[in-house]
């Protein structure tokens, strides 16, 4: 215990986006969430600093964005995961992943987590700055995949065209759902794909990163908020969001922008009761292993 502890203190010395004590008023909070956070901070490279992990533990985060994804791919669920959700008092979202609007709340929900963060945090602000570019070679020093294919051709197409070409991009809905997801259900179909195989490029990074030693595995959206690389990915998916609505001469006081930003802001706020005693402690019940192995390839 001692040495996670000593670990811990000289983490806290760094800067940037190392550690800091911003944010940390509580210290009531609960020990057993504290030593969990330790163990995590002290074991993790890639784990974010303390005050943050503690913050989205204590705001119970990970359980949110579970539900955020798993209310989204309701009608592709194996009836016992539907159960399951069902006993945490979720219900099946409006817009299935790949839906259209859906593009638009997934850029939203994650801006709105991010502009959450930096402002609670402003000392580890560049944690969430992301990536100039997704890194494309699997022995990446930084970010290495776990995946032993070379990187898809049509996905790093992707990159180029999200890099350079985003002025190609019409609308908001557009580019989300073409970063997000290679899934474009229909009403026969809740499977059904996007014809242009560059789409999905979020959801093959998750994969193409995730780690199934790590407790805060990038695949896993029970933990991944935990996880540096979570924010790398979706840093640079937010600069690239900022910068086409620059290009297209966007205004952030557009009431479909507006709207879009309240819901994922409401959807975070502590609001939902959950079953149990609070909201501090998670759901009821550990969710199955299905629902935490989350990314496939998607190609
Ligand atoms: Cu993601």
């Amino acid at each position: 215990m001692m040495k996670l502890f000593a670990l811990g203190v000289s983490v806290m010395l760094a800067t940037g986006c190392a550690a800091s004590t911003d944010g940390v008023d509580d210290p009531s909070a609960d020990m057993d969430g504290e030593q969990q956070d330790e163990v995590v901070s002290a074991t993790e490279p890639l784990a974010m600093p303390k005050p943050i992990l503690t913050y989205l533990r204590t705001q119970d985060w990970g359980s949110h964005h579970l539900q955020w994804h798993t209310i989204r791919q309701w009608d592709r669920l194996g009836p016992s995961d539907q159960a399951w959700a069902k006993r945490q008092g979720w219900a099946r979202a409006d817009l299935m992943e790949g839906a259209k609007g859906n593009g638009l709340e997934f850029l939203a929900m994650h801006r709105v987590m991010i502009r959450t963060l930096t402002s609670k945090f402003p000392k580890n602000a560049e944690c969430f700055n992301g990536w100039e570019k997704p890194p494309t070679d699997n022995a990446d020093k930084a970010d290495p995949a776990t995946d032993a294919e070379a990187f898809d051709a049509k996905k790093a197409a992707a990159i180029d065209k999200l890099q350079n070409h985003l002025a190609d991009f019409k609308t908001d809905e557009e580019l989300g759902l073409y970063l997000e997801t290679t899934l474009r259900p229909t009403s026969a179909d809740p499977n059904a794909r996007a014809a242009d195989k560059s789409a999905g490029l979020h959801n093959y990074l998750h994969y193409r990163f995730q780690d199934a030693k790590s407790k805060i595995d990038i695949g896993d959206p029970s933990v991944n908020l935990q996880n540096k690389r979570f924010w790398r990915l979706h840093g640079w998916i937010e600069a690239r969001w900022t910068e086409f609505r620059k290009i297209k001469n966007l205004s952030e006081q557009d009431p479909k922008y507006l709207a879009a930003i309240k819901k994922g802001e409401e959807m975070l706020a502590p609001k939902l009761k959950l079953p149990g005693d609070g909201t501090t402690k998670g759901l009821p019940e550990a969710p199955p292993e299905s629902l935490r192995k989350f990314f496939t390839k998607d190609l």
